[in-house]
């Protein structure tokens, strides 16, 4: 075909949406088809998702994009990555896919690495060790009810295709972020997965993006108004991978920040980077599409900002993000500055307390008020940034001449023109809606719409008209190292 319309599912942490994309050889154009808030359920046992909810709003997402165009040629999900589901040799969900800020995993990776060794563990998987990591969460489950009757595993997207056609797989870019798949084979690693103890019947075949899986269900075709069985086409089914197939890169010699809930900051690389200096720096080989790796560490994102807005409005401040930014552009830069990485700021809380705490705890003022406060979230994300993308290109030993900041973060002024300071390079900011532009440019691929690789998708996204470009202020490096010092980062 010379033409298709697409619709990406991607599901954020923050908000889920189902946008709508229609694709020539010349441009992708998306419409908002749906879109809905997304977040943890505190039950008293612990903190979840609500997965049923997520499929009723893709339904409804779905139904609005089939109303649009009756001709819809395939869909694609995306969601966060690490987060599962269990299922029964019937197929029944064994309870609801708990959230990776739950602490259920405290105290296991320690154990986890003690027992396999974290040398061992980076040589396998290539990811760097974070608290929600699968591996992580799947050891704390050992001895549950659930995870003895569970014939399946599922991360999020592929539970939702599941749910969408009755097929079970598991796309191999979020299989990446699990911690047991093999970094290099891209197959799971059934050694590691027979030594931490977990059961092999759970990890199921695995599915590359592009690949089909599977047809909707006939309820589910009537249910969201098709009137044939449209194709689920797998994607980069972690949106990060799907992010960064959307930057609008015109060379390699690109960092990425794919910054929404969080911030995630490196290169696209050819092969992994197993070093121990990698290791020691916390960096990620996560697989990307088209067989790349996305070199990567996590940087706690604008988390800190929602968590604060919900603190202050659960307060009873009536607060707006594009005012509260406003004002703390005016507000004097790097006053106060914390690592947005402490894993003190992990959990859902009262996050304003717990940020002034870092600030008085490092020798600086605590902020006076909200705008301070943003400012030092702000500031400290564009530290963490700065470093992240000191240090990738050094690990790699790569040349970066741009950063490139996509996702909601690129609505950021602030942050983008703080980013380019930090970095002293320029920033381009967009496509906002990276992830979903991703997401359906792998689907136009698999119809045939388009073809090539990374570097033929990506000349769509340069046609976005919203890419806007900061470059770095003159002079300012010296107050960024400075304040790299003092909350103890080198660089
Ligand atoms: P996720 O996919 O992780 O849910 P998004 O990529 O949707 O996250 O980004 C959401 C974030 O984008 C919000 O938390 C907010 O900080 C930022 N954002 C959204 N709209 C604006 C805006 N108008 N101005 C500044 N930041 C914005
Ligand atoms: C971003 C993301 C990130 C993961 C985190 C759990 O949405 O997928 O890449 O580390 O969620």
């Amino acid at each position: 075909p010379r033409s298709a319309a697409v619709a990406a599912v991607d599901l954020g942490a923050s908000s889920g949406r189902v946008m709508l994309a229609e694709v020539d050889r010349e441009r992708l154009t998306l419409t908002e088809a749906h879109r809905f808030d997304n977040g943890p359920v505190r039950l008293p046992d612990a903190l979840y998702w609500d997965a049923l909810r997520l499929h009723t709003e893709t339904l409804a997402g779905l139904r609005a994009a089939v109303a649009r165009r009756p001709d819809l040629a395939s869909i694609g999900i995306d969601s966060w990555a690490v987060d599962y589901g269990l299922l029964d040799a019937g197929g029944a969900l064994l309870g609801n896919p708990v959230h990776y800020r739950d602490p259920r995993t405290d105290g296991v990776p320690e154990r986890v690495v003690g027992a396999l060794g974290a040398q061992r563990l980076y040589q396998t998987t290539g990811l760097q060790l974070l608290p929600f990591n699968t591996l992580f969460q799947l050891t704390a489950a050992l001895g549950t009810s659930a995870l003895a009757a569970a014939q399946r595993m599922l991360l999020v997207p592929d539970l939702l295709s599941y749910w969408l056609t009755g097929v079970a797989g598991s796309e191999v870019t979020n299989a990446s972020t699990t911690q047991l798949l093999d970094v290099r084979t891209r197959e799971w690693s059934t050694e590691l997965i027979a030594q931490a103890g977990l059961p092999a019947r759970i990890f199921g075949p695995l599915r590359r993006p592009g690949d089909a899986a599977g047809d909707l269900l006939p309820e589910i075709g009537t249910a969201i108004g098709a009137t044939w069985p449209v194709p689920v086409t797998a994607v980069g089914s972690h949106d990060t991978a799907s992010a960064v197939v959307a930057v609008p890169a015109a060379h390699d010699r690109f960092a990425f920040i794919s910054c929404g809930t969080w911030s995630l900051v490196g290169l696209e690389l050819t092969a992994p980077v197993l070093s121990p200096a990698s290791r020691a720096a916390n960096f990620s080989n996560e697989a990307g599409v088209d067989g790349t790796i996305r070199y990567l560490r996590n940087v706690m994102g604008l988390w800190l900002l929602q968590e604060s807005l919900r603190t202050w409005r659960a307060g009873g401040l009536t607060l707006e993000l594009p005012e509260l930014l406003a004002e703390a552009a005016r507000r004097p830069g790097l006053a106060a500055v914390v690592d947005p990485d402490d894993p003190e700021f992990l959990p859902p809380g009262d996050m304003p307390t717990r940020l002034a705490k870092a600030c008085v705890r490092l020798g600086q003022p605590a902020p006076a008020d909200p705008a301070a406060l943003v400012r030092c979230i702000v500031d400290s994300l564009a530290l963490a940034h700065r470093a992240a993308v000191r240090q990738a290109r050094e690990l790699a030993g790569r040349d970066v001449e741009v950063v490139h900041i996509v996702g909601g973060g690129a609505r950021n002024e602030l942050l983008c023109q703080l980013t380019a300071d930090a970095c002293g390079l320029p920033v381009v900011a967009g496509p906002v809606e990276a992830t979903a532009i991703g997401n359906a440019l792998v689907q136009a691929r698999a119809l045939g719409v388009l073809d090539g690789g990374l570097t033929e998708l990506r000349a769509l996204t340069r046609r976005d008209g919203a890419l806007r470009t900061y470059r770095p202020t003159p002079g300012a490096e010296a107050a960024w190292r400075a304040a790299a010092e003092r909350i103890g980062r080198s660089g």
